[in-house]
């Protein structure tokens, strides 16, 4: 048996997966490892051989080389100290895949993908809303956002198809109210067994 167990959480650019991975870290008592958060960190980390190219490819919505993301999240899984995560925005393409699939099988198991549909109208709007808000995301621009939907639809659904066809992906509709979406949420963790 793996070490630790991984729930997956995809779905398009603002489709809630930050929002609902809070609410299950507060009812469920999971990690939530945000791939996002962690390439951002490393992007500002004094010191860091990677923080240009991370910035490159957050600006122009493409994927960063799994080798840097996958080695992140191993890193923040071993220095939790728990077993349980939720990895939100990770893998999006094939090489995010492949990667994780060769460092992590045996040491991590995929329980389950949660996948937030939302349409494409409301994702922009959201993120659109959230940097006039003031979130300082260099990719909360319509110019950005129209190449983070683009790398989503062509690289990121056909990992979650992967995931579908290994049955492991519950699609949960994200345009309801985030207490509304939560409901749902609940009723897949229901059936989870760890
Ligand atoms: N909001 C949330 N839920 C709502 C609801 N039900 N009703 C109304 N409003 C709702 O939510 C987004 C906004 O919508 C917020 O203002 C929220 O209040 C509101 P959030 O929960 O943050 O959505 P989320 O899906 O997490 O959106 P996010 O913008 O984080 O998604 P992305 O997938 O685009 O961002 P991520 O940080 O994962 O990745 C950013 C970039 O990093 C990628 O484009 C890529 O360049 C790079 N990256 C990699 O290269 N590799 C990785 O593995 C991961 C990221
Ligand atoms: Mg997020």
């Amino acid at each position: 048996m793996a070490k630790y167990n991984v729930v997956f959480v995809l779905g398009g650019p603002g489709a809630g997966k930050g929002t609902q991975c809070e609410k299950i870290v507060k009812h469920f008592g999971f990690v939530h490892l945000s791939a996002g958060d962690l390439l951002r960190e490393e992007r500002q980390r004094p010191g860091s051989q990677y923080g240009e190219e991370i910035e490159t490819h957050i600006r122009n919505g493409t994927i960063v080389p799994v080798q840097i993301t996958c080695s992140l999240l191993r890193r923040a899984m071993e220095e939790s100290g728990k077993n349980n995560f939720l990895i939100d925005g990770f893998p999006r393409n094939k090489d995010n895949l492949d990667g994780w699939n060769k460092a992590m099988t045996g040491v991590a198991g995929v329980r389950l993908v949660l996948f937030f549909n939302c349409s494409e109208e409301v994702c922009i709007s959201r993120c659109l809303s959230r940097g006039e808000a003031g979130s300082g995301r260099s990719d909360d621009n319509i110019q950005s956002l129209t190449k983070r939907i683009q790398t989503y639809h062509n690289s990121t659904m056909p990992i979650i198809d992967h995931y579908r066809g290994l049955n492991l992906v519950r699609e949960i509709h994200g345009e309801k109210s985030p207490d509304e979406v939560f409901e749902d949420v609940k009723q897949v963790f229901a059936e989870l067994k760890l």
